[in-house]
């Protein structure tokens, strides 16, 4: 079984006001498991086929201006019980979409509080952080944004406390 990852991007206000070590630590204690990191100056070309899907919408410049507008951290993260014991996602629920909840809301404002873009953000525009929407965009996305070799495998001594 493959394992799911999601490809998740600390967006360039989120690394302006200093909330890189926030969001990746709710992740972390969420019990995800990191398994690519990196900081990196977005070039158009790779911020216009990240969000190919949007192409057509009207905010669509004003996305790319704001994702090339400085640097951004992204990451990937998997479940841990994917890793060693069951090779899937466990009770359906899987990295992405878990990980879609802990963000929340597009629109920060109906972002519920507890999530990162319900405690951290209030414009849709400045939204702080993206996660990818589905496992196959997951895949599409670590692959847009990680060269081969930069992804770590390796076993979580956590694991055995984090699921039974
Ligand atoms: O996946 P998610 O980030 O929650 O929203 P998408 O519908 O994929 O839109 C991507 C990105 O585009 C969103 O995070 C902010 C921006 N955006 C916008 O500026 N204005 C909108 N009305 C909708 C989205
Ligand atoms: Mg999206």
């Amino acid at each position: 079984e493959e394992v799911e990852q999601t490809y998740i991007m600390i967006k360039p206000d989120g690394v302006q006001r200093g909330l890189v070590g926030e969001i990746i630590s709710r992740f972390e204690r969420k019990g995800f498991k990191l398994t690519g990191l990196k900081l990196f100056q977005c070039p158009k070309e790779l911020a216009e086929e990240h969000y190919k899907d949007l192409q057509s919408k009207p905010f669509f410049p004003k996305l790319i201006d704001y994702i090339t507008s400085g640097p951004v951290v992204f990451c990937i993260f998997a479940n841990l019980v994917n890793c060693i014991y069951f090779g899937k996602a466990w009770e359906g629920v899987g990295v992405v979409a878990s990980a879609r909840k802990l963000i929340g809301a597009t629109n920060p404002l109906n972002a519920e509080p507890g999530t990162i873009r319900g405690d951290l953000a209030v414009q849709t525009g400045r939204n702080v952080v993206h996660g990818s929407d589905s496992p196959d965009n997951g895949k599409r996305e670590i692959g847009l944004w990680f060269n081969e070799g930069e992804l770590c495998a390796w076993a979580a001594a956590l694991e055995p406390w984090l699921v039974e």
